[in-house]
């Protein structure tokens, strides 16, 4: 039997705080492999197309007020109402590529800084939702010098989109990665020099995705398990 037919797509995720030029280069990389003949798709976090990704929507343009545990839920429940069209999709040998995940969901609640209390969401509270999710196969995190961040362009009007937040992610992102590797192993994490022109960073995207894109063998992973 084709040993071809045992391969799924791969499921890779675009991390990193706002203006690191994610959401450039995730869709250079689905152009690229529908041009060389490969199946992929794009999934967009949070998804503000759905019902509940509507209400977030709402909620980063300051048109809503939430909890901080209730927003935190929602995104993870944004996440769970795609899960199984990511998993299916795996199973069919598209490659699904995501722009942000459960990652975000984590370092950015977790970077909150309440008026209560001088931390955000505990940690551990900001992992367990999403658990189970379909796992990456790689996570490429843009690592941009908040400097070089800033002077890209100005933060759009959105919550979150200021200099204490995007600092405080970038700390919490850095334990997110430290967790990452500890439950599931030192090659699902890659940070990328997200510094230079587009075509460089592009390059080097491309190596580290390396064959991934021509399909994975085994099952999709759970996170956190
Ligand atoms: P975009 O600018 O990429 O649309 O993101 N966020 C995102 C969270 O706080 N939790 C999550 O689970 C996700 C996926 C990051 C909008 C903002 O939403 C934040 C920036
Ligand atoms: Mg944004």
């Amino acid at each position: 039997s084709d040993p071809s037919s045992s391969r799924r797509g791969a499921f890779i995720v675009f991390e990193g705080l706002d203006r690191c030029g994610k959401s450039t280069q995730v869709a250079r990389l689905v152009d690229r492999l529908e041009r060389e003949g490969q199946k992929a798709r794009l999934q967009k976090f949070p998804d503000r197309t759905t019902a509940i990704g509507k209400m977030i929507d709402a909620y980063l343009q300051s048109k809503a007020e939430m909890d901080d545990h209730a927003i935190h839920l929602l995104f993870s429940a944004n996440r769970w109402e795609c899960a199984a069209a990511i998993r299916q999709d795996l199973n069919r040998g598209i490659t699904v590529i995501a722009d942000r995940y459960a990652f975000s969901g984590i370092a950015f609640s977790a970077a909150k800084v309440s008026r209560s209390a001088e931390m955000g969401l505990p940690f551990d509270f900001c992992l367990q939702p999403d658990r189970s999710l379909p796992l990456p196969d790689l996570t490429l995190y843009m690592s941009l010098p908040q400097e070089e961040a800033t002077q890209r362009s100005q933060f759009g009007e959105e919550r979150y989109e200021t200099v204490t937040m995007q600092q405080a992610t970038r700390k919490q992102f850095r334990l997110v990665a430290e967790e990452v590797k500890k439950i599931h192993g030192g090659t699902k994490w890659i940070d990328v020099d997200a510094r230079g022109t587009i075509e460089e960073v592009e390059e080097r995207i491309k190596g580290s995705i390396g064959v991934l894109t021509d399909g994975v063998i085994g099952r999709v992973g759970e996170l956190w398990v």
